[in-house]
């Protein structure tokens, strides 16, 4: 039975460069529907079953830029069997952000945490496997210009595409934002296939496009007006920023939890 694993990412995490390792010349390169993003999709060259696709580069699932929606759609809509979030591990912290967004989704979510060359090089130190435990999703170090544990990387992405357990997200928010975004939650009846974690809190940022891809009733949205209304009172902040300061909050604290800089601190964009 066929597998297919969507890469996402930020812009310049490796994406590219990974789906180039891994697909070789089992690749088909064109444009996303309506629009002139490139779209490629390919087969993994070891095992043609596992199909692979290489979305535009995002820092957030809004739905602001071209590349978010077209990445944004294809999640919600495709649905892959297992999302693998290619991250630039020199840069860690401003990455993590958007691995928060993905792992809302109800797919299975794996992270690549690419580039450990420039890691190394740098003398810096990354706790995977203490990472792994608080993110609850699996972690796997690699560099893909070099070629470095890719094989592993695929054999955890179909690992997790095929296990049914229940999924598990990872847990971004304060237990004050949570009750907020539980309540949104438990007022939706939503149709199969569509995660309500996801829909709640789109709903609780006030995201635009959310509306056009769910439909809810005016009584409902009263309801969830109101308690938003009640979030933004005890926070003093509007839903989207009250999202947006959490997930911050949170990556911020992982990371201090989990990367040890060296002397040298680099990074790619320097
Ligand atoms: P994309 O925007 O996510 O598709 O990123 P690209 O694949 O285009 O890579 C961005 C840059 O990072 C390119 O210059 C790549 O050669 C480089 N790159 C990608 N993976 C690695 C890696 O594992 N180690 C190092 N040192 N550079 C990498
Ligand atoms: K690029
Ligand atoms: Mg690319």
């Amino acid at each position: 039975m066929g597998i297919t694993i969507a890469l996402a990412g930020n812009p310049n995490s490796g994406k590219t460069t990974l789906f180039n390792a891994l697909t070789g010349s089992y690749q088909y390169v064109g444009n996303w529907p309506g629009v002139t993003v490139e779209k490629k999709t390919g087969e993994y060259k070891k095992n043609r079953e596992i199909k692979i696709t290489d979305l535009p580069g995002i820092y957030s699932l809004s739905p602001y830029t071209l590349e978010e929606v077209v990445s944004r759609d294809y999640l919600l809509k495709e649905r892959p069997d297992v999302i693998v979030d290619v991250i630039d591990a020199s840069n860690i912290e401003r990455n993590l952000y958007l691995a928060t967004q993905l792992s809302e989704l109800g797919i299975p979510l794996v992270l690549a945490l690419n580039m450990m060359d420039v890691v190394k090089k740098n003398g810096d130190v990354i706790d995977s496997k203490k990472l792994e435990k608080l993110l609850n999703c699996r972690v796997v170090e690699i560099s893909a210009i070099k070629n470095e544990n890719l094989d592993e990387l695929i054999r955890v992405a179909v690992e997790e595409a095929e296990q049914n357990k229940e999924f598990v997200e990872i847990e971004t928010f304060s237990s004050e934002a949570e009750k907020y975004i539980s309540e949104i939650e438990s007022l939706l009846t939503l149709k199969d296939n569509v995660s309500k974690r996801w829909v709640a809190i789109k709903l609780f940022e006030s995201d635009s496009k959310i509306g056009s891809d769910i439909e809810i009733s005016k009584d409902v949205q009263n309801n969830i007006d109101k308690i938003i209304e009640r979030a933004e009172e005890e926070f003093d902040d509007d839903g989207e920023g009250i999202i947006t300061d959490e997930r911050y909050n949170f990556v911020t604290d992982i990371t201090n939890k989990t990367v040890k800089k060296g002397r040298k601190g680099l990074t790619t964009s320097d």
